[in-house]
């Protein structure tokens, strides 16, 4: 009897032990949402931009363009929406009204919309049509509506609030579940604003009345993430090129909202919890323009996006421009396509499957380190109270090769870990196999590139973390190869070169306008193109017999047809190397002889973060002023600015700054050149 009562006593003991050894560690704050939650599991999914943007060549529409001339003629969003399945998106989000103030379904607040058009005698709805092909194909679905209104006439005034909240009220009362709602940053500047043609300002912060908004779609959507404004649940990740930090905290604190740097990487002593969203585009712009046709983003760039945004810790809304015929256009859907089996490829089998797991301290069984490779998002390895770091370490029976590591935390506790490297051991050799000497966070996901090594075990180490370790999930691959297109320049005195980051890979090309292949020209060492034309380059792998993307080089005349004053600096292909002009200090071409022109190109500085890229300028022929206008959105996406028009004989050109991004006084010019026919 005696025995049983001392057996039953440390049976006891020994599970009142295990109920504080299976104490989950406490939270450490902030935490996100359930609904933050199950957003960041979506990991991929599309933006759509289409509009009257589409049918006037415009990246930013003025608010003036009749709304007769959106007339999409074979429109089929179940086409849109099939692809984008095949392509691993998990949802999609509509611009139903961008900008130009152009409304995509039938609303009572404007006439300046899809009512109006041609398309299905003005009966058609496009935000009816593509969330009807969004629940047909099992996808979700979200819609941006910009705030900023350039037709509307009482925009900056208090009316416009109210027909802004009307379209609010529309959109989220007639179109089914959205699990997105998206508010530009881009707010007040000129417009049409009803004929007024004026500069308009706002203060985005109060104007808008964002508490409402949020009310409103939370009230019929309460899973829905609020993108932009004051009242976000996701942000910004502070560019439109394709990247997060690679330190990259889902916290961040919303007065810094306007500072680039926070958004690109967050804090880690954020106040709250509102991860990154990295939203670019397929092509340069987000509308569809048939001179960026050759300018679809390659299978290799997209990739590595997928690895910066993704693997950084944040979600991928990525855009198709929709074509003026009503599709996504072949090409953007085949690469689109090849990326997503890259991606499924790069990790198909996981290496850690069957590894050996140790470890350096766990918090009881329930929080054992195998977790990590259980393949069950919500079992975890977590360290005791007071270990705010740990060592696992993963054998194999016999050497594997590798190049990738994911790893999850588990972020209903917060995001923890602050610093991690990874050492590899082959025959009892140990060397690192970080990129860089330590790597910073981790959060929902962080997947780590390197070389591939071979090695029979695969140690990482925690350095430093906010709280006990909690990673519910790591495994490695070995991804195949991918080749990367390679890039293609002219310097001043018309030298090309072409560079591939592949080292063992060899560089076709051609001059002629032709596809190259294997049967090209090899490129062995730098040459001389003194003329206009275009140079196509791919690089090919001969072991594997693989090839890249092939890369487009348009070239315009050279210097041996004209003469100017400026600097070499902006016709020697360097993107990196600028020049500083005074509002209203020309660059001026003289030609030899006179010229077709139809066009230009201008590129703004491609350093990160650079400023001062020119906004309003003016471009004369022979004095004669042939277009004033201004490179919308080209503060949040600087690329290189293609403007066409009827073409004009003429000699003399220049190129008026009137305005640049930042106020200042000079703007800033990396490469600038005439396109002629
Ligand atoms: C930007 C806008 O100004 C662009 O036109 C585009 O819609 C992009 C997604 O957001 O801020």
């Amino acid at each position: 009897m005696k025995k049983k009562v001392f057996y039953i006593l440390i049976l006891a003991i020994l599970s009142s032990c295990n109920d504080v050894i299976n104490n989950q560690p406490e939270a450490v704050l902030p935490i996100p949402s359930q609904e933050q939650i199950d957003w960041q599991k979506l990991e991929t999914y599309a933006f759509i931009h289409f509009g009257l943007n589409t049918y006037n060549d415009l990246e930013w529409g003025y608010g003036n363009t009749p709304a007769s001339t959106f007339n999409p003629v074979n429109l089929d969003c179940e086409q849109w929406v099939a692809t984008l399945k095949q392509c691993g998106m998990k949802g999609v989000i509509l611009t139903a009204k961008h900008h130009d103030g152009f409304c995509l379904w039938q609303t009572e607040t404007t006439d300046y919309s899809i009512a109006n058009s041609p398309y299905k005698n003005g009966k058609g709805d496009m935000v009816k049509e593509l969330s009807d092909a969004c629940k047909k194909y099992g996808l979700k679905f979200g819609l941006y509506l910009s705030p900023w209104d350039r037709n509307n006439s009482e925009y900056g005034r208090e009316d416009y609030i109210e027909t802004y909240h009307k379209q609010i009220d529309e959109l989220t009362k007639n179109y089914g579940d959205l699990f997105e709602f998206w508010f530009d940053g881009a707010n007040g500047g000129n417009g049409y604003y009803g004929g007024a043609d004026e500069t308009r300002s706002i203060d985005a912060r109060k104007y808008y009345d964002y508490e409402r908004a949020r009310d409103t779609i939370l009230k019929r959507h309460p899973n829905a993430m609020i993108f932009g404004g004051t009242c976000q649940t996701i942000r910004w990740v502070g560019n439109e090129q394709g990247w997060a930090g690679d330190t990259d905290w889902c916290m961040i604190n919303p007065e810094l909202s306007d500072n680039t740097k926070h958004l690109n990487h967050g804090s880690e002593n954020g106040t709250h919890w509102i991860p990154a969203e990295v939203d670019v585009s397929i092509r340069p712009g987000w509308f569809y323009h048939k001179r960026e046709d050759h300018q679809v983003k390659s299978v290799a760039q997209l990739t590595d996006i997928y690895y910066r945004s993704v693997g950084h810790n944040a979600n991928l809304l990525l855009n198709f421009p929709i074509n003026l015929d009503g599709k996504i256009p072949a090409l953007d859907s085949l690469r689109a396509t090849e990326w997503h089996e890259v991606i499924v490829n790069d990790f198909k089998d996981n290496i850690l499957k069957n590894a050996e797991v140790r470890f350096d301290n766990e918090r009881g069984r329930k929080f054992k380190a195998e977790n990590v490779i259980d393949d069950d998002w919500n079992t975890y390895w977590a360290t005791d109270d007071g270990y705010n770091f740990g060592t696992i370490s993963f054998s194999f029976d016999k050497p594997v090769k590798m190049n990738r590591v994911v790893l999850q935390e588990y972020i209903p506790l917060g995001q923890r870990v602050k610093d991690f490297y990874m050492e590899g051991e082959l025959n009892g050799k140990w060397f690192k196999i970080n990129p860089f000497d330590t790597l910073s966070t981790i959060g929902y996901k962080r997947i780590v590139r390197f070389n591939t090594v071979e090695l029979d075990k695969l140690i990482i180490y925690f350095e430093e973390s906010r709280g006990p370790l909690c990673i519910n999930n790591i495994e490695a691959y070995c991804a195949p190869i991918l080749l990367t297109e390679p890039k293609i320049s002219r310097n001043y005195d018309n030298i090309v070169t072409i560079e591939s980051s592949d080292n063992e890979a060899d560089i076709y090309y051609t001059t002629d306008g032709s596809n190259p292949d294997e049967n090209s020209l090899l490129y062995d060492k730098a040459f001389v193109f003194n003329k206009k034309g275009i140079i196509k380059a791919i690089t090919y792998d001969p072991i594997s017999k693989k090839k890249s993307d092939v890369t487009v080089k348009e070239l315009d005349l050279p210097k041996e047809y004209y003469q100017t004053s400026s600097s070499n600096k902006i016709f020697d292909g360097n993107t990196n190397s600028m020049v500083y002009l005074d509002i209203d200090e020309p660059i001026v071409i003289t030609f030899k002889e006179e010229q077709n022109i139809s066009g230009f190109r201008y590129t703004p500085n491609q350093m990160r973060d650079a400023s001062r890229h020119i906004v309003d300028y003016e471009f004369y022929v022979d004095d004669v002023l042939i277009k004033k206008s201004s490179f919308g959105n080209i503060k949040n996406n600087p690329i290189e600015q293609v403007v066409k028009f009827k073409n004009i004989n003429g000699k003399e050109v220049k190129f008026v700054p009137k305005s640049n991004t930042d106020k200042a006084k000079n703007c800033g010019i990396a490469e600038f050149s005439v396109i002629t026919d």
